[in-house]
């Protein structure tokens, strides 16, 4: 007899929670930071990881398995086939291709559009109902293309955008005004990138608008330099890769905020990557950060924010630029 009847007596079948499940495309270091974010923020009990490197999903598997006895009863599941992901109810894509000596910025692109013609369709073959979120960069043309390969429905494909550029605001607000980072409030918008727009008019410290004490805010006149803290903000991912290879930690965290919003359909507002045609006098078909409300199905609803005329200025001149890099792109 089986030693396992001596144990328990059967009742019924085993079954694992569905609904719940969130895999993650590429396990680099990006997708191993997202995976430790779920795993010990509590955010599923069910996870699939997917990447082309069959000793590094063998390795990290095995290494995470054991992490997961620090956490709550959470499943993973990792392959080198695509059909893991069956049933997702979220996809974090974070697979591309690095960039390789003698790269420029759109043969990098290209490369990715490669990889992604071949992966977004037998995403949507295996889990066409997940929300798809983009991590892999340049973020905002991901999105782009990843949302005309994937004919889903509106607002199923949102990219990670400005949700980290914003949480560094954050922290240096909190920093300057000695302050907790949840009591300062005010979005980073436009591109994941160069082109990223601080709204000055957004920011709040304790619900005062820091505009309505410091009518200077950017100008080479302030005396506060938020000018010094929009470098920061724009230049921190650049210090970090030259100074470890690459960024992993907070981008993890910030991804997995999204997949929390996501999974709880919780309806937070996020700075994320959205089809930004007709805000702002925005006339091309391009995608780039605004506020969102975010459920169970993705985008629900763009906040209209009211900027100011420099602010929508600074947001086109994002826009221009995303789009002029999109032109190039042949999909
Ligand atoms: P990495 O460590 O090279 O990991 C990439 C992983 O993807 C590797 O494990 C590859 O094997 C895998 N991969 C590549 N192609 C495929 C494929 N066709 N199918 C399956 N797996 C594949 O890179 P890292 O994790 O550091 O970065 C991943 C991506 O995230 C890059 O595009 C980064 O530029 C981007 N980031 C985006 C950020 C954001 O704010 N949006 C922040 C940091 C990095």
């Amino acid at each position: 007899p089986d030693p396992r009847d001596k144990l328990f007596c059967h009742i019924a079948e085993h079954t694992r929670r569905q609904q719940n499940k969130i895999s993650i495309i590429g396990i680099g270091h990006v997708g191993q930071a997202v995976l430790a974010s779920l795993l010990f923020q509590k955010i599923t009990d069910n996870i699939a990881i997917y990447d082309r490197d069959e000793d590094k999903i063998k390795g990290e598997l095995l290494d995470f398995q054991y992490a997961a006895m620090y956490s709550s009863n959470t499943h993973i599941e990792g392959s080198t086939k695509i059909n893991v992901i069956v049933n997702s109810k979220i996809v974090i894509i974070t697979a591309g291709a690095r960039r390789q000596k003698g790269d420029t910025r759109i043969t990098l692109v290209q490369k990715n559009v490669e990889v992604f013609q071949d992966i977004i369709p037998k995403i949507v073959q295996y889990a066409p109902h997940a929300v798809l979120i983009l991590v892999s960069n340049p973020v905002d043309i991901m999105t782009y293309i990843t949302d005309k390969i994937s004919c889903l429905p509106p607002g199923q494909v949102v990219g990670s955008g400005t949700n980290l550029d914003t949480s560094r605001l954050h922290f240096y607000m909190s920093h300057k005004y000695n302050v907790a980072a949840e009591s300062c409030k005010g979005w980073v918008i436009g591109e994941h990138g160069e082109t990223a727009v601080i709204a000055y008019s957004t920011l709040t410290v304790g619900g005062t608008y820091i505009e309505d004490i410091n009518f200077k805010m950017g100008e080479s006149c302030d005396i506060e330099k938020w000018s010094d803290i929009h470098n920061e903000v724009l230049t921190t991912s650049a210090n970090i890769i030259s100074l470890k290879g690459y960024t992993n930690w907070a981008i993890g965290l910030s991804v997995a905020d999204l997949a929390h919003t996501i999974i709880t359909n919780n309806k937070s507002v996020h700075p994320v990557t959205v089809s930004a045609k007709g805000f702002y006098c925005i006339t091309e078909d391009v995608y780039l950060s605004l506020p969102a409300v975010l459920g169970e199905n993705g985008v629900i609803e763009v906040v209209r924010l009211e900027l100011s005329s420099k602010e929508c200025e600074l947001l086109r001149k994002s826009a221009d630029y995303l789009y002029n890099m999109q032109k190039e792109i042949k999909i």
